[in-house]
């Protein structure tokens, strides 16, 4: 498999779970979920997504890109919460801080096509992704679209880092377990992802 992917399994404990979950929730009246496009096509992603930090993924009919504002409320995103600035700290060894945490809300029937992070400038800092609520099929895949793929379970409170080679290799999600927890209101699955997006 691709060298620097590291699974930290129930990095948080259920209480950190539930703290962090209500905290994002928190901000969500601010910062408020919304429907993204895919490029091209305009067809609604299965994901819902916000984001927080200074910057925030954005994806609509022109493309992807990152910006400073919510596309709907035209208002910045709100901050990273400390936890997740600490996360990134304990397991990044990246000497700045990550700009952008993309909120993806996953419906029981949601799905996370392929792909690869390929919208930072900073492709040598690592992305760092947690998942809270109901369970999830990770598919892990190599450098190339037709690479050989594996898939693995992601529960909450698990942390994956995406480094060295594994940066830039593909990765999706092919389900989600309905029902297997009951952290998330209407039990869904929460995937916070942190980037670092320009170079320091
Ligand atoms: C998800 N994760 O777990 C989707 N990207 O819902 C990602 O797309 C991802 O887990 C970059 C690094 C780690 C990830
Ligand atoms: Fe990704």
């Amino acid at each position: 498999m691709v060298e620097g992917f590291r699974f930290l399994p129930e990095y948080f404990p259920p209480p950190a779970q539930k703290a962090l979950v209500a905290e994002v929730l928190g901000l969500l009246d601010e910062n408020p979920l919304y429907r993204a496009t895919m490029p091209r096509t305009g067809k609604p992603m299965s994901v819902r997504m916000t984001n927080l930090g200074p910057l925030g993924w954005i994806s609509d009919i022109s493309g992807y890109r990152y910006g400073p504002a919510h596309p709907e409320t035209g208002k910045p995103w709100a901050p990273i919460p400390q936890t997740l600035l600490d996360l990134w700290r304990a397991v990044s060894d990246y000497p700045a801080p990550p700009q952008a945490c993309l909120v993806n809300w996953y419906e029981d029937t949601s799905r996370l096509g392929l792909h690869i992070d390929a919208d930072e400038s900073a492709k040598d800092a690592p992305v760092v992704s947690v998942s809270l609520g109901s369970r999830a099929l990770f598919r892990r895949g190599g450098l190339e679209r037709s690479s050989p793929t594996s898939s693995m379970r992601l529960a909450s409170g698990d942390v994956v880092v995406l480094g060295g080679q594994s940066r830039r290799a593909y990765h999706g999600v092919d389900r989600i377990y309905p029902g297997s927890s009951t952290l998330v209101p209407g039990g869904g699955r929460i995937n916070l992802t942190l980037r670092r997006v320009t170079r320091p």
